[in-house]
């Protein structure tokens, strides 16, 4: 979807949509502009604000996620935001609402804004309503006001002081100092078990007055967009010097499991300042920060505090032994590989809801996108190429060939669609897809080869074409909105929502998102819950017991804690080495304190290493893993997805600049460079390296459902790069090889500069000096060892070249947009 199109409920999955969803227009309420009463009254006097949400600027700048940094502040008469962008951007401005809030658009006539002109914005509701288009140059106002209950916006330039930018001056408060890593200021490092004692350090110079540490809880239950703390304690911090400088320290000891947060408030000559987590934005991520070393403001009301966070989780939490070496092979089913064309779809007379499948006739053809002038229809989801379970039965070997051992399959269930997030029957997989006999046969050819199954479901919402809604009236049985009328005597009347006064049928059901073919599932129905997790052949425990290993849930973040965590204790119970993997698209800490997830989709993983295969800086990038790394719980971090493209993202290629057929081969080249960088990251990287079907012969597309092409099977007319998924098999081998990679400790880089990574990982006696370069020249770098591996000979895992250390020092050259892992070789032989 481009970010300009209006939400069209049929073509959407989980992540690119949710991102989008609030810049789009189907089934948002009217935005609850309340016309202040004497609306007449001098324009010159400060009004309450209009609106009881706060407002937030939402688009293309944060790929349209929610972020703290770009709220508005409202003062006397408007709402106020200073930012500082370059470019053209498009955005709409809304509430912390993923859906159904407020969200103001542009009007139709008018897009495009101009500097210092005022535009009447649209609420999201309005089917013309469209987003907002600017150029910016650097630092401006964005000025929201309500004239007679209508929003007015003025972006113009700064004009707006914000008391948040008034700079701190006073040198004692400019030397505080605590980086939430370093073992002198917070100990013990990290993520820590219930019960747990942490000791605090807050270095300044002297003439400090007091400081106090102030520890915070978040709020956990609720979806994605809460971001609530409520106080919890305040430590006194005493004083010691030492050379001239203090260092304030005190202790406090986490009880229970949750997400914390912490910030110190110093007093200096009568003023008061906060020390807190730094403005560091966090990938997708709303709150910003990425601990590390903090920063201080001014202790105001009108100031935002940002906190340090800390994750206290389940002293018992376990995830699975065989999580740590995952490689995954991420497979779209529908787009993998024919292995029967007798189960292909077939045009016809209600084959999709009330209304037609698509066949493509060519393997190789483009998917369809309605309204793109392809000739299709105009419906999302419905065109197929036949691909099923067979398909990926016959090509296994050549999977595990390729070195991975776990296969992550997006749904398979019975559902109308090509995607199968819309289930039609939870108990019976797709008949497209070969159905039950299908899926048995490729859990004894994946037995054969020790390879497992993840599967994926959500459990948030059914399809509309489904036995338990039946909304066109396709299936036996009586649904809960059979033919299009609710239904109280159907057996699935109390999973959905119904507002049986609504005028018409679309609005009689709450759709996930406003979709209209995803009616949502009532997450607290009691029946709902039993046959999704808790009743012994509920959903969960029938596909393990058929032979899946583990879970990936479907938009996580939206549904209920206590849903999860009595999900976790149903999926564990059945089977306690069942892997319980959660699709989120921020930092996560909430979903891994060992009541809820084992790992999560990482999507924090893949921006920050597509940013840096890209060329960003890698001092900024790394700030996000590094923040991972303190916050996860280490079972948790070793287990993440660690991904690259998805069914829900542009494909990597795509990202690294190889966007269609007319580009250059030097273009094409330096994306596959840039993939094989990627590619080296995760496979030297602790969390399960995750290959969607086709990144490893070169399969390049944009967003959905561009990034769902079939893979290109010779025999099919297409032309994998063969050379590409070689180099692929042998970065998967190496670290198949190496169970320092997978297994061995993380720790702060060994080294870092703009363009170089380098990591010590350390495996009892094995250990691995990783480095990464993302330049396009050649870099050679130096390190020092710690003791152990003084004067020490490593051996490159591929080159099998070998280098010696001099002492403490090492000294290697990293190739350009390459990646070297270097094994320290038994001393003495
Ligand atoms: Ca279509
Ligand atoms: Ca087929
Ligand atoms: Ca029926």
């Amino acid at each position: 979807m481009t970010p300009n199109e209006p939400m069209v409920s049929h073509r959407w999955l989980s992540l690119g949509v949710m991102l989008l969803l609030a810049a789009c227009s189907v089934g948002m309420s009217h935005a609850p502009v309340t016309s202040s009463a004497g609306a007449r009254a001098d324009t010159d006097a400060c009004r309450p604000p209009p609106l009881k949400q706060r407002l937030f600027l939402r688009g293309t700048m944060t790929t349209w996620t929610l972020r703290e940094d770009l709220a508005f502040r409202y003062v006397c008469d408007a709402y106020l935001l200073n930012v500082d962008l370059q470019g053209a951007h498009t955005f709409r401005i809304t509430d912390e609402r993923f859906s159904g809030g407020v969200s103001f658009g542009a009007p139709p006539e008018s897009a495009s804004l101009h500097a210092g002109t005022a535009v009447a914005l649209h609420a999201a509701d309005a089917r013309d309503a469209q987003n907002l288009a600017f150029a910016f140059e650097g630092r401006h106002t964005l000025r929201l006001a309500f004239v007679d209950g209508k929003p007015l916006l003025t972006i113009g330039p700064r004009t707006f002081h914000d008391p948040a930018d008034t700079p701190v001056v006073d040198p004692r408060a400019l030397s505080l100092r605590f980086d939430s890593r370093a073992p002198a200021d917070k100990s013990p490092f990290g993520a820590l078990r219930d019960g747990s004692t942490v000791d605090f350090a807050l270095h300044a110079a002297t003439g400090v007055d007091a400081v106090t540490l102030v520890i915070e809880r978040r709020r956990l239950e609720g979806p994605q967009e809460v971001l609530d703390y409520s106080p919890l304690a305040r430590v006194p911090l005493t004083r010691t010097a030492h050379g001239g400088r203090d260092a304030w320290r005190g202790s406090f000891s986490f009880d229970a499991i949750g997400v914390y947060g912490y910030y110190f408030i110093a007093d200096i000559g009568g003023r008061r300042y906060a020390y807190g987590n730094n403005a560091d934005p966090v990938y997708w991520t709303r709150e910003l920060g990425s601990n590390g070393l903090g920063a201080v403001t001014p202790l105001a009301d009108d100031v935002p505090v940002r906190r340090f966070r800390q994750t206290i989780y389940r002293g018992d939490f376990r995830v699975p032994d065989w999580a740590p070496d995952i490689v995954y092979y991420y497979i779209f089913p529908e787009r993998f590989r024919n292995g029967d064309a007798r189960n292909d779809p077939r045009p016809g007379p209600r084959t999709f809801h009330d209304a037609s499948v698509e066949v493509h006739a060519d393997w190789l053809q483009t998917p369809f996108r309605p309204g793109s002038g392809d000739g299709s229809d105009e419906l999302h989801g419905n065109d197929f190429y036949g691909g099923d379970l067979d398909g990926i039965t016959q090509r296994l070997d050549s999977i595990v060939r390729l070195g991975a051992n776990t296969l992550y399959l997006t749904p398979i269930f019975s559902a109308a669609s090509n995607h199968k997030y819309d289930t039609a029957d939870y108990r019976h997989v797709d008949a497209h897809f070969g159905g039950d006999a299908a899926f048995a046969r490729l859990v004894r050819a994946a037995e054969k080869r020790n390879v497992r199954i993840v599967l994926d479901t959500s459990l948030n919402h059914t399809g509309s074409d489904s036995i338990y809604f039946d909304r066109y009236a396709n299936h036996a049985g009586i649904g809960a909105f059979d033919g299009g009328t609710i239904h109280p005597e159907s057996p699935y009347a109390s999973w959905y929502h119904f507002d049986p006064a609504a005028p018409d049928a679309d609005h009689r059901y709450r759709g996930w998102a406003g979709a209209r073919d995803l009616p949502e599932l009532d997450k607290s129905a009691p029946g709902w819950r039993a046959f999704a997790y808790g009743a012994p052949d509920s959903i969960m425990k029938r596909w393990l017991d058929r032979g899946a290993s583990g879970w990936r849930m479907d938009v996580a973040p939206w549904i209920p804690d206590d849903f999860w965590r009595e999900w976790r204790s149903a999926v564990k119970g059945h089977r306690a080495d069942a892997l319980a993997v959660c699709e989120t698209q921020f930092e996560a800490s909430k979903f891994l304190l060992g009541d809820e997830f084992d790992a999560t989709m990482n999507y924090v993983f893949r921006n920050a290493v597509e940013a840096y295969a890209n060329g960003s800086d890698a001092r900024v990038v790394y700030r996000n893993l590094e923040l991972l790394r303190e916050t996860y719980p280490r079972q948790a971090l070793f287990a993440m997805m660690n991904l690259l493209s998805t069914h829900d993202s542009p494909r990597a290629l795509y990202d690294f600049g190889w966007r269609d057929a007319h580009d250059d081969a030097a273009t094409v080249a330096r994306a596959k460079q840039r993939l094989r960088l990627a590619a080296f990251f995760q496979m030297t990287y602790p969390g399960a390296p995750t290959v969607f079907y086709g990144d490893e012969v070169g399969v390049t597309g944009g967003e959905d459902p561009f990034n769902r092409v079939t893979y290109p099977w010779p025999d099919r007319g297409g032309r994998p790069d063969l050379q590409l998924r070689e180099t692929f098999r042998r970065l998967i081998a190496l670290r198949n090889a190496h169970a320092v990679l997978r297994h061995g400790s993380l720790d702060a880089p060994l080294y870092i500069d703009e363009h170089v990574i380098v990591l010590l990982r350390q495996d009892g006696a094995n250990q691995a000096v990783t480095a990464l370069n993302n330049d396009a020249l050649a870099h050679a770098v130096t390190v020092t060892l710690p003791q152990p591996l003084h004067d020490a000979t490593f051996a490159d895992g591929l080159s099998k070249a070998r280098v010696r250390a001099h002492g403490a020092t090492l000294t290697f050259t990293v190739q350009a947009r390459d990646g070297r892992a270097l094994f320290a070789t038994a001393r003495d032989r």
